[in-house]
């Protein structure tokens, strides 16, 4: 948690530099899944979804990319708008940042660059659709997100809905796992695949945004520097079969290893499944914003009484 935000950067929008001097909760949101999970039109409407459903439980939405070379913490409709329609924006993740910086590239920020930006910048709440993971191996090469190395060692409470859907589920768990991440199921019993139930018994579940702020305040206690990763359920009633899933995923994944995999899998399957994965993805983007504003919230007021 860095307090002095002067020396970091990047460049805060108005609304997000008063949230810290109030202070008033915030959260942070990626810009990728708008830039490259989404079709084109559908992004910038779900981000601005996001931001009233954060709004509408008292917390300031800041999604995070960048413009121009220029780190944004805290993006305004317009800029969000002219990023989600400039045809040479990037799909930006933390080893990235470097190079968009003096290449002065625009684009949208992964789950594992928002997480570095969010940690420099001392907010403590992100919210996403699906983390990266481990791939399904494809012609006998690798494939593995950034998201798990970031999630490892950036200290903030993330809220998704699990791995996103073309990953190995069983191995991006196992991974986070290995990288000492907490993992906990909110209000379910077992871990979320992102448009199916998974089925695997969840070690750690959570019922409430009090619990949660506790568990991650004492998780932060330790000092393991890790994530703490609360994985919220799509609601059942769009929730699909798994198996229903993986078959659209045999006729649509690309297999071919590299940052274009995600979009071109994903829109194959909202074609395949006549949009029901699209209309899945967005309905857990904008629940898992209402529910990052609530744990952000929560936390505000747990921070509080234990420093007075
Ligand atoms: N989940 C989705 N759509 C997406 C992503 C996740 O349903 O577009 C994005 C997120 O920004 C995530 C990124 O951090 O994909 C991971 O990409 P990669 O596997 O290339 O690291
Ligand atoms: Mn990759």
């Amino acid at each position: 948690m860095q307090k002095d935000r002067s020396s970091a950067p990047f460049l805060f929008g108005d609304e997000v530099k008063e949230a810290f001097d109030i202070p008033t909760p915030i959260v942070a949101f990626e810009t990728a899944f708008m830039t490259h999970g989404l079709p084109e039109g559908v992004g910038i409407e779900v981000m601005n979804e996001m931001m009233e459903a954060c709004r509408s439980r008292c917390a300031v939405p800041s999604p995070i990319g960048v413009v121009d070379g220029d780190i944004l913490v805290g993006m305004d409709e317009d800029q969000l708008l002219s990023l989600s329609l400039d045809p040479d924006r990037e799909k930006i993740s933390s080893r990235d940042l470097g190079f968009a910086a003096t290449r002065k590239l625009s684009g949208g920020t992964t789950v594992s660059s928002t997480l570095r930006i969010s940690h420099i910048s001392g907010i403590d709440v992100m919210a996403t659709g699906g983390i990266g993971g481990v791939h399904p191996v494809a012609n006998g090469k690798i494939d593995i997100s950034q998201d798990l190395l970031e999630l490892s060692r950036c200290p903030l409470m993330i809220v998704c809905s699990g791995p996103k859907s073309i990953l190995d589920v069983e191995a991006t768990y196992e991974i986070l796992e290995a990288l000492c991440v907490p993992v906990a199921a909110y209000g379910t019993g077992t871990l979320p695949g992102f448009l199916f139930e998974t089925g695997i018994p969840a070690e750690r579940v959570l019922d409430s945004p009090e619990r949660a702020c506790r568990s991650f305040n004492e998780h932060m206690r330790f000092g393991s520097g890790s994530a703490f990763l609360v994985a919220n359920p799509l609601s059942k009633e769009l929730s699909l079969e798994r198996e229903y899933v993986s078959d659209l995923l045999n006729r649509s994944d690309p297999l071919i290893p590299g940052r274009s995999r995600t979009p071109e899998a994903l829109s194959g399957l909202s074609r395949l499944s006549g949009g029901r994965t699209l209309e899945a993805n967005r309905s857990l983007l904008v629940g898992n914003a209402r529910l990052a504003a609530e744990m952000a919230s929560e936390l505000h007021a747990l921070i509080r009484t234990k420093s007075k």
